[in-house]
């Protein structure tokens, strides 16, 4: 009996070997696409896997009861572990708006904001600054707002301690994105007393190498303030109030148009036209609502002017010149 059990269970183990080895081949056979798999994401990954931006910035105070960001310290280490310090690239004074970041599609961005605002004895609340952006990836502890809204914690610097912000910019997130305070005196933050800057994400599928300038122009309430990024040079200007834009004859340049506050604009450049985005509409007028943003790219042939041609912003005299010479 117990010999043709063993039997018995042998075949049966010879069997189920055999249905094994069929399970293995059909095992390996799943095994070696899965690793195929596996090997393309890597592959993809490190084609997509890009630098880091090691970033340090001052929330400041300013005159006439502003606050701007100053950029302290910029670093750039890339896939084979080299670093350059593209700091003196930036105004060493706070600006509004803040500093220009220009990363590509696959970049790390770790950007550590201290405050350097007088603290306020009777208002704890105006003693914290943050940094939220628009946009890119991030996790929970790179929100850059309060507890209340983001369920987790208080993502501030204070006078006591500093706040190191993590993004990643994934395969598609390029395009030009706010960053702001979202964390002093209120759950709005100090963003409409100067605390917003612009992030740039290139794609990493085109070379952006036949732009010479880009134009960062915030539209606040009352005014256009803008940043300008010479490509050449790598060099930031902060250009301050309905600035005189600077180009030279046929060379392309970048518009980033982004609208804070509540008001409603219509953002104009005269004699010029551009594709809209998304269509095949050529244009030379475009509105633009709170939160919302425009980017186009002109050659510049000739002189011109932009403005805000809305009825409270002509009042309000929010228009410059474009130059475009030798
Ligand atoms: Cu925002």
């Amino acid at each position: 009996m117990r010999r043709i059990f063993a039997a018995e269970s042998l075949a049966g183990n010879l069997s189920l070997s055999h249905k094994k080895k069929c399970n293995f081949r059909l095992m390996s056979t799943i095994w070696s696409r899965m690793l195929f798999a596996i090997s393309l994401l890597f592959l993809i990954n490190s084609v997509l896997a890009g630098n880091l931006h090691r970033i340090g910035m001052f929330a400041e105070e300013m005159a006439g009861g502003y606050f701007a960001y100053r950029m302290m310290h910029y670093e750039i280490i890339g896939q084979d572990g080299s670093a350059s310090n593209i700091t003196s690239r930036y105004s060493n004074a706070a600006t509004i708006p803040g500093p220009t970041i220009i990363i590509t599609e696959g970049d790390e961005v770790e950007i550590e904001l201290m405050y350097q605002i007088n603290p306020d004895r009777e208002n704890s609340k105006h003693n914290q600054v943050s940094i939220h952006v628009h946009g890119v990836h991030y996790d929970k502890d790179s929100d850059g707002t309060l507890k209340y809204i983001n369920l987790y914690k208080d993502e501030s610097a204070t006078p006591v301690v500093s706040y190191i912000y993590r993004w990643h910019a994934a395969l598609g997130t390029a395009g030009t994105w706010p960053y702001h305070d979202h964390n002093m005196d209120s759950h709005n933050g100090a963003e409409d007393r100067g605390l917003f800057g612009a992030l740039i994400v290139n794609p990493a599928s085109a070379a952006m190498n036949n732009i010479k300038k880009e134009f960062v122009l915030y539209i606040v309430d009352d005014a256009i303030v803008g940043m300008e990024t010479n490509n050449t040079t790598g060099q930031h200007t902060p250009l301050w109030v309905n600035p005189t834009l600077t180009a030279e004859r046929d060379s392309d340049v970048r518009f980033h148009v982004l609208a804070l506050g509540t008001n409603f604009h219509q953002f104009q450049l005269n004699d010029y036209t551009w594709v809209d985005p998304g269509t095949v509409n050529q244009i030379n007028t475009k509105a633009i609502g709170p939160l919302e943003k425009h980017v186009f790219v002109v050659n510049a042939t000739h002189s011109s002017s932009y403005m805000d041609t809305a009825f409270s912003s002509v009042l309000l005299g929010m228009k410059g010149d474009f130059v475009v010479a030798h």
